[in-house]
């Protein structure tokens, strides 16, 4: 092998693992999902229950504000998109668990396998923010 064939193979070898760390991060594995992130005000977890599979998905959502308190919201919505095809469900709204910050979304439809991008959008005191969280989905 010639060194720049070398160098080749040494990037595609890279570029082979960092696509299934990437994978393996969207969270395709056997157990619950769970991903974090946010946006300006909120830090937002995001739970689904089992593997994400195609199918109906439940997803439990905790809202904190950016120093952790637990924040009770007037709305939060669950939208599941899958951008490389341009289609979408409708967002799904997640019902406040009684406790402060918790809501649980069901019936969040992931209609086929591949990579989707879960929009979560709290509205609460006349503002509204989303965080938008890839997921593997698996057939
Ligand atoms: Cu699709």
């Amino acid at each position: 092998m010639t060194r720049a064939g070398k160098t080749v193979f040494a990037l595609v070898v890279v570029a082979v693992l960092a696509g299934a760390v990437l994978l393996w991060r969207l969270g395709s594995g056997d157990g619950p999902v769970e991903l974090s992130g946010g946006t300006d005000s909120y830090a937002l977890r995001v739970r689904f229950d089992g593997p994400t599979t195609v199918g109906e998905s439940a997803v439990s959502i905790e809202v904190a504000d950016t120093a952790g308190t637990p924040v009770s919201a007037d709305e939060v919505t669950v939208e599941p998109v899958m951008p490389e095809m341009g289609h979408a469900e409708p967002a799904v709204p997640a019902a406040a668990e009684g406790v402060p910050g918790r809501y649980r979304a069901t019936g969040a439809r992931l209609t086929m396998a591949g990579t989707w991008e879960i929009t979560v959008t709290v509205r609460s005191g006349g503002k509204q923010e989303a965080a938008v969280f890839p997921i593997a989905v698996r057939s």
